[in-house]
């Protein structure tokens, strides 16, 4: 059994944060556990509010699964706060295997999940990770490059790369530049063997134009992630991730759950699904 824990935020809509974190691992066959960084109160029409719990509560749940279950992965999304970012820094540091890092700033409908928008306050965090899943508008803000197009994500990128020597892997998720396109193109940049040389995939989809995309990142760091614990491959795992996003939105689109930005339909991708048998 591959066992991912998943440090996110709460979101009681369900469509984003730990709940599309459990719901994403467990539809891929793993084994998820939570620890949760912040209540927040949102539906599918916006975030209200947002509520960082103390950095120790946090510490103690992490501390908790991986002494007794030993995830071989984790997954971290919204953090909430600095404080929240240093304890988890510390609490991982010894953690053996992959921490997989998607740097929640803002929710999608635009409010903001980080109390301090400062690259520097992540940077405890980036020092200990293995890989990270921005997309464009965090990539911007934390590499400190503007960003216009492809080349100007692989700087960004690289920047990164060269900064925090941990990390082996970054996925940038192309779906905020050129937005107009039909088409989005994700990168995936890789360290290679003796960490000088990078290489670079991108895999090409169609925009999907739908109002169901509330955790749609969130979801795609969680598929990387169980997909790595699967295949134990970065090249794999995100070209399986971004096939599973791609089919969930489209699976997704007719559904209707709340009246603003609906969530994605996990079920329909699972393999207990009655409807797929
Ligand atoms: O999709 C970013 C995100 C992450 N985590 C939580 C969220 C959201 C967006 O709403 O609510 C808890």
């Amino acid at each position: 059994m591959n066992i991912i824990l998943s440090i996110a935020g709460s979101d009681p809509s369900g469509g984003a944060g730990i709940q599309a974190d459990l719901k994403t691992i467990t539809s891929l066959g793993c084994y998820g556990a939570a620890a949760i960084t912040a209540i927040t109160c949102q539906n599918t029409q916006g975030v209200s509010h947002c509520q960082p719990l103390s950095p120790s509560l946090v510490v103690d749940q992490v501390s908790a699964v991986i002494s007794d279950l030993k995830p071989s992965h984790i997954k971290i999304g919204m953090t909430a706060s600095a404080d929240i970012i240093l304890s988890l820094a510390n609490c991982l540091s010894d953690f053996p295997g992959e921490i997989i890092f998607d740097p929640v700033l803002k929710a999608s409908s635009g409010q903001p999940l980080l109390e301090s928008n400062s690259p520097a306050t992540l940077s405890p965090l980036l020092e200990k990770i293995t890989v990270l899943t921005p997309n464009i508008h965090e990539l911007t803000v934390i590499s400190g490059v503007d960003i216009n197009d492809e080349e100007d994500a692989k700087k960004a990128a690289l920047t990164l790369l060269k900064n925090y020597p941990n990390i082996k892997a970054l996925c940038v998720t192309g779906g905020h530049l050129y937005e107009d396109a039909k088409e989005v193109v994700d990168i995936l940049l890789e360290r290679a063997g003796d960490n000088q040389n990078l290489q670079v995939k991108k895999v090409r989809h169609p925009r999907r134009l739908t109002k169901n995309s509330h955790g749609t990142g969130c979801t795609f760091a969680s598929a990387f992630t169980a997909f790595h614990a699967i295949y134990k491959n970065y090249q794999k795992a995100f070209e399986a991730a971004v096939a599973y996003v791609d089919t969930l939105l489209e699976l997704s689109k007719d559904e209707k759950v709340g009246a603003g930005t609906g969530p994605l339909q996990h079920f329909k991708m699972s393999k207990s699904d009655p409807s797929t048998q």
